[in-house]
């Protein structure tokens, strides 16, 4: 395995520093190649959505990953991630993970993950990982203004990127160990401690349809389990979207 943060490269701007990554798979970038930039004109989320990645304030990174493990391990990488993020910004303040990609700080979104997954078969996967963080906003757009979150906003405190980054690739080196190992049920085990959505009520929305439910536990693959009402248990997919409801009931 290689370690995660050689080469790695910082940029001033880019569209978006997944697509960075891809646009120099066919290069054969190396395994743990990460790319930094101090700003995205494109930051993605999932399912098309947008990243807002203004200039300065936020951690804008990816990291290349070729685990040779089977496809349905795959999605245990954004579990990883979340752990590898929040454990890196826990002393900062108490993060919480929310299924399947979110951090949140009091509520509030702080930062989120997109991992990306080339498969093609008979040859390793490539994933990348990215990883957005807001530090040092003060403020975000009209339409995020209400869910998004810094960890300046949250604690009043000015950020020191580096030393974040540092403790970031620390964390995804030693977590990435641990998942090539196979250790799936440790890192079950780390994503639930940090996160305090057990044991609530969600509204989940698929394929049209809304489902209500109680968030009980990760399956070993760390897909969802919700429990209906009726006592129904559903297990969901990382690509559906999740809300937490009190205001929906
Ligand atoms: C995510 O998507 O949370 C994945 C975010 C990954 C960003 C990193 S930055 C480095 C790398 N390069 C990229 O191009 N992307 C990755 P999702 O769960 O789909 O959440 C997206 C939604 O979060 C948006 O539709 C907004 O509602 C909200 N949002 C957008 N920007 C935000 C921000 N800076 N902070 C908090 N919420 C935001």
């Amino acid at each position: 395995m290689a370690k995660i943060g050689h080469p790695l490269r910082i940029l001033p701007q880019i569209d978006s520093t997944n697509e960075e990554i891809k646009r120099n798979l066919a290069a054969n970038l190396p395994e743990g190649a990460v790319v930094i930039a101090d700003q995205q004109t494109n930051g993605r989320g999932r399912l098309g959505r947008s990243w807002h990645s203004e200039f300065g304030s936020g951690l804008y990174l990816s990291t290349l990953l070729k685990p040779d493990l089977p496809p349905e391990n795959l999605s245990l990488v954004t579990l990883m991630a979340g752990v590898a993020t929040a454990t890196a910004i826990q002393h900062l303040a108490p993060v919480k993970l929310k299924w399947p990609n979110d951090i949140l700080l009091n509520g509030k979104k702080l930062a989120g993950t997109l991992c990306e997954c080339i498969y093609k078969p008979g040859s390793i996967p490539a994933v990348i990982v990215g990883i957005g963080i807001n530090l040092n906003h003060t403020s975000f757009p009209k339409e995020i203004q209400g869910i998004a979150t810094s960890l300046k906003l949250e604690t009043g405190k000015t950020i020191n990127r580096s030393e974040l980054v540092l403790n970031l690739l620390q964390n995804l080196n030693s977590e990435y160990i641990e998942f090539l190992q196979r250790k799936n049920k440790n890192l079950i085990r780390k994503w639930t401690e940090q996160s305090n959505m057990f044991g609530k009520t969600m509204t989940v929305h698929q394929k049209g349809k809304t489902l209500l439910g109680t968030a009980v536990g990760l399956n070993p693959q760390g897909k969802l389990i919700l429990q209906t009402p009726e006592g129904k248990k559903h297990v969901l997919d990382s690509g559906e979207l999740i809300e937490a409801t009190s205001k929906n009931l």
